[in-house]
């Protein structure tokens, strides 16, 4: 493998490894051997050169002088974070002579993994590590925090996660942000979209919060949380009645257009309108703008999952483009995701084969705070890299006092000492994505990318992949699966025959060219992988699953009677809890704030600019209020997952359920209540 490591200076490719749909190439400056400036490649086909502040400031990350240098036990109390230094060879011979007793006195399942996808590449995230855990026989996580809802509920209509070709875009005439942050979450959509709107196309943003990205629409429509399914049958409705629809289309390529048309006589604009809160003069004219302007887009983002009713919604506003006929059209369908098109072989990367026991338990990593308080036979070793759970889960004061058990042994791979690695009674230091081999695929455009190591390893710090192949060492694992080298992992994993928009992309052609595109053929006319083939806006497969055959409108739970819905959605300059340790990324955000309608805030005597307590039966939180018109009444929304600070209370998922959505077993996030009061000061 080619490796630029032994170059002292000089500008190299790379990749962007953050949780980012945009996956930005990289260049990276090298001086003396160390990253001075990270900046965007040029001629990346899509990412032109352009990436986020975050990402402009990631040198400060790199060599950041907290990070993990090497690894640590802890001499303190859990929580407390007072570690001594230790060898690796210490650390691997701690962790797997414990995990033989466990095995040996309550059987493997007493180990779990936790992890996410804090580096997105596909050898960090999810290969050795998952060949350790299945020849282990560790408990099988289910990971499920992020898009696991919504990926469900897409897949009845579309078969999988298909959408259109974001380059694509700039030829739309409408562009709809649909519950997606995009300014701050998917900014190359966002200057795709600025392109299509000088050709002429608006750009419309419909969201609970009117933050930068409503800011920059032509007409930002404030919606209540969890009511998006409705809105959606309430253009239906619309397009149905108004004969906006493209018949040919629904009769060659849907399942149950008919079935449909009867089925959203029942959401007519009154009914919707109360629901939604949405004006029934917008919902006219928001289903005719969409039924009348051609090429359509809908971005479809994740704040829509994050409910109860959230597999649901994004089921529901799948169906819409069919309704229309978009899909013939360049730059006419959604997005919802689309790794369908880069999915490599991943029975080939994690050898499930590996796992014995084939019933072996699976714990939905939404319901950590149970599992760690509740679980019988007990959890008693967590493992847990790539991912911050002390912060990012829901309710979080229930996770806390789970990690904090003292018959859990736990260990954490990371760069630096996160919440959760306090926690830990050995915390082991990870590379960062430049210092490592590995392949990237976007799940929103269709570039496969690599990254070769560009830098020496921090410190003593262990790539993932390395750290496992040392427990597999350790545990006495002989199989050849073990001994892989980070090459032959990737050829393994580009030979997928299950995918044919894969076929062109090799190991040797990424090396040559960094990023190669999927060879990709639009979907209509064609074959979805749905079972009859076709966009099933009727699915009998829900039937089966449980669900209405038909897209339908269903609350989300009556959390609790507090008189706030509370959405605690991500902020712009952290990625999920990354860089909220960071002095520069946390000064661009400054505090830690809370949205609230002027209207309530009259009613509860609160000014802008006031520290509040946010509370319910799960924690509570104290926040600067931001009042006025950018919620509506009755909801309240923070932005960021901000890292622990010595007297502040902004741990906003102390506040969060952990329900499970509808579908998939996703994260509730933003289903939650609140009660919000002033601090009165004695
Ligand atoms: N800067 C930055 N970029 C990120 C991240 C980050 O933390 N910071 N996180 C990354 C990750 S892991 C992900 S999954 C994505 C998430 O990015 P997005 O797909 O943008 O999803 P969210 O930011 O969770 O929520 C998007 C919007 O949904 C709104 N919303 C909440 N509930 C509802 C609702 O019921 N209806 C409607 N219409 N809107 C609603 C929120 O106000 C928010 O503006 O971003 C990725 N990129
Ligand atoms: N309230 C609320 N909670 C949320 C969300 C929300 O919108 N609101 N969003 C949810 C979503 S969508 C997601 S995806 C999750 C994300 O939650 P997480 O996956 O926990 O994401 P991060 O907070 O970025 O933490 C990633 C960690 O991985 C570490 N890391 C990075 N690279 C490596 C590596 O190569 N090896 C190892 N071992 N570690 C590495 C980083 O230092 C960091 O500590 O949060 C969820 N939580
Ligand atoms: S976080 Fe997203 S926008 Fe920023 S550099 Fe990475 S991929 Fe690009
Ligand atoms: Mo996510």
């Amino acid at each position: 493998m080619p490796s630029f490591v032994h170059e002292r200076n000089g500008i190299f490719p790379s990749v962007c490894p953050l949780d980012c749909p945009d996956q930005c190439g990289l260049l990276l400056h090298k001086e003396d051997g160390k990253i001075v400036k990270v900046e965007g490649d040029p001629n990346h086909p899509v990412t032109k050169g352009n990436i986020c502040n975050k990402v402009r400031n990631m040198t400060a990350r790199i060599n950041d002088e907290q990070r993990l240098k090497y690894p640590l036990k802890r001499i303190g109390r859990k929580g407390e974070g007072k570690f001594e230094r230790i060898g690796w060879d210490e650390a691997i011979q701690t962790i797997t002579s414990r995990w033989k007793e466990l095995i040996a006195s309550d059987g493997p399942e007493s180990i779990m993994p936790y992890s996410f996808y804090g580096n997105m590449g596909n050898l960090t995230a999810e290969s050795m590590d998952r060949r350790f855990f299945h020849r282990l026989g560790a408990t099988q996580l289910d990971r499920t925090i992020c898009q696991a809802a919504g990926t469900a509920g897409y897949k009845y209509t579309m078969g999988g996660s298909f959408g259109i070709d974001p380059e694509d875009t700039v030829h739309s005439k409408l562009i709809i942000f649909w519950g997606v942050n995009a300014v701050s979450t998917n900014m190359h959509q966002v200057a795709l979209a600025q392109k299509a709107r000088k050709n002429g196309a608006k750009i419309v943003v419909i969201d609970v919060h009117k933050n930068q990205t409503g800011r920059l629409a032509d007409w930002f429509i404030p919606i209540l949380p969890g009511t998006d399914t409705a809105l959606a049958l309430g253009i239906m409705h619309i397009l149905f009645a108004d004969n906006l629809i493209d018949e040919a289309f629904l009769h060659e390529f849907t399942v149950g257009h008919q079935e449909l048309r009867e089925h959203v006589l029942q959401y007519d604009p009154a009914t919707v309108s109360a629901i939604t809160g949405v004006s029934v003069d917008d919902i006219y004219q928001l289903a005719r703008m969409y039924g009348s302007t051609s090429p359509s887009y809908i971005r479809i983002g994740n704040g829509l999952q994050h409910h109860d009713n959230g597999g649901m919604a994004i089921r529901t506003i799948a169906c819409l483009p069919a309704l229309t006929g978009q899909w013939l059209k360049k730059g006419g369908g959604v997005i919802k995701g689309n790794s369908g098109y880069l999915a490599h072989n991943d029975v080939k990367l994690q050898q499930p084969d590996l796992l014995e026991k084939k019933n072996t338990r699976v714990i939905n990593m939404n319901l950590l705070g149970q599992a760690l308080l509740e679980l019988d036979p007990p959890i008693k070793s967590m493992f847990v890299y790539s991912c911050n759970p002390a912060v990012v889960a829901p309710e979080g004061n229930k996770v806390r006092k789970g990690l904090e058990r003292d018959d859990l042994f736990m260990v954490v791979h990371d760069l630096f000492m996160t919440e959760t690695a306090k926690y830990a009674d050995i915390v082991l230091p990870a590379t960062s994505s430049f210092e490592n081999t590995d392949f990237y695929s976007s799940y929103w455009h269709h570039y496969m990318q690599i990254q070769q190591p560009v830098i020496e390893a921090y410190g003593e710090a262990k790539s993932n992949v390395e750290v496992f192949r040392l427990l597999a060492e350790g545990m006495g694992f002989d199989e050849p699966a073990f001994k892989e080298t980070e090459e032959e992992m990737i050829a393994q994993a580009l030979d997928n025959p299950n995918n044919p928009y894969l076929s062109g992309i090799t190991y040797e052609r990424l090396v040559e060219n960094q990023y190669v595109k999927a060879d990709i053929r639009p979907l209509f006319p064609g074959k979805l992988p749905t079972p009859s083939g076709k966009i099933e806006l009727y699915s009998e497969r829900m039937t089966a699953d449980g669900f209405p055959a038909l897209p339908t409108y269903i609350p989300i739970v009556e959390d609790s009677e507090l008189p706030f819905l509370f959405v605690p959605a991500p902020n712009h300059n952290f990625l999920n809890s990354t860089f909220s340790n960071n002095e520069k990324h946390v000064s661009l955000e400054k505090e830690a704030k809370i949205h609230m309608n002027e209207a309530d805030a009259l009613q509860l005597n609160i000014e802008d600019g006031e520290m509040v307590r946010v509370w319910n039966h799960r924690g509570e939180c104290v926040l600067k209020a931001v009042i006025g018109e950018n919620v509506l009444p009755g909801v309240v929304v923070t932005q960021g997952l901000w890292a622990d600070a010595k007297g502040k209370k902004q741990h906003v998922n102390s506040l969060t359920p952990d329900r499970l959505s509808d579908m998939g077993g996703g994260a509730t996030f933003f289903s939650g209540r609140v009660g919000v009061e002033k601090i009165q000061y004695s």
